[in-house]
C-alpha cells in the first residue's frame, strides 16, 4: 500500500481512495478574523492565517482528486439549547458565547462571522458537520457518515492545534480511525501549544496517530489517485455548504 512519510513512522493510506477523508476543523471567521470568539478570547488572531495557503494546496489536492472532504464549523443555535453550559460560563473575556459582536453573535450559526472563511469555502457535496462541542463527533452524526462511506483514514487540519483539532483527532482515534494531524495545516494562538500536540499525538509509538507535511501527502495522493478519477462513495452524499444542508 502507497505510504505517507510522516511521524513516528510512514502512514499507509488505505486500501482504496474513498476510505480516506480531509477533515478541515472550524476555519471560521469567528476563529481567524479580527472581531470574532478567538479575538474575544484575548488572542492574536492573525497567527493562524498563516496555514491558509497550504491548507488551500491540500484542499484543491483532495477536490482534483474527487476525495472526500468534511468541514466543521463550532455554532450554537441561536437560543443556545445546544451550547455545554460550561462553555458559556467559562472564561472572563468582555464576549461570550451568543452575544453580539463586530460579526454578529459569537459562535451562533448563520451569523457572518460563524461562517468558514472565504479562501475555504465549502463546494456543493463537501460535508459540512455543525458542531456543538470542540471535538467533532460530540452530538454530531459524523461517525455515522464516516461509517455509511466506508472511510477508514482521516487527515486532520484547522484550528486550534490543541483544542478543536486534538479533541476531535483523540475521539476518532478511539473510534478506530487511522488519523494523521497535518502539521503545516493546523495551528494555534499558542506556538508552545501546537508543538506539544504535535509531540503528544506522535508519542508511545503512536498512542494517538501520526504527524505529516502537507506536500508529502499531495506527493502521495498525485501517485496513488489516478487524476480525474472518481472516489467511489466520496463526495457524493447529497449534503452540500447550502445552510439548510448542514449537519
Ligand atoms: C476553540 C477551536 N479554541 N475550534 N475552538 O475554542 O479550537
Amino acid at each position: 500500500m502507497p505510504a505517507i512519510p510522516a511521524t513516528p513512522y510512514d502512514y499507509e493510506l488505505p486500501s482504496h481512495p474513498s476510505q480516506l477523508a480531509l477533515v478541515i476543523i472550524d476555519m471560521q471567521r469567528d476563529f481567524l478574523e479580527p472581531g470574532g470568539f478567538g479575538e474575544a478570547l484575548g488572542n492574536d488572531v492573525s497567527r493562524l492565517q498563516a496555514i491558509v495557503p497550504t491548507l488551500q494546496s491540500l484542499l484543491e489536492a483532495f477536490r482534483r482528486h474527487q476525495l472526500t472532504v468534511i468541514h466543521t464549523l463550532e455554532c450554537h443555535r441561536p437560543d443556545l439549547s445546544d451550547c455545554p453550559s460550561s462553555k458559556i460560563k467559562r472564561g472572563k473575556s468582555s464576549l461570550k458565547i451568543g452575544d453580539s459582536g463586530p460579526m454578529g453573535r459569537i459562535l451562533v450559526a448563520g451569523e457572518p462571522g460563524n461562517g468558514i472563511i472565504p479562501a475555504l469555502a465549502p463546494l456543493p457535496g463537501e460535508i459540512v458537520i455543525e458542531k456543538p462541542g470542540k471535538g467533532a463527533f460530540y452530538h454530531t452524526p459524523l461517525d455515522t457518515i464516516l461509517q455509511e462511506k466506508g472511510i477508514t483514514h482521516l487527515l486532520m487540519t484547522g484550528v486550534t492545534t490543541e483544542v478543536c483539532v486534538q479533541t476531535t483527532m483523540r475521539e476518532a482515534n478511539d473510534r478506530g480511525y487511522e488519523c494523521l494531524m497535518v502539521e503545516d495545516c493546523t495551528e494555534s494562538y499558542f506556538p508552545e501549544f501546537k508543538q506539544a500536540t504535535l509531540a503528544m499525538v506522535v508519542a508511545q509509538g503512536g498512542i494517538v496517530g501520526w504527524t505529516g507535511v502537507a506536500a508529502n501527502i499531495i506527493a502521495a495522493i498525485e501517485r496513488w489517485v489516478p487524476q480525474g478519477a472518481i472516489a467511489s462513495g466520496a463526495c457524493n452524499s447529497g449534503l452540500s455548504n447550502c445552510p439548510q444542508n448542514r449537519l
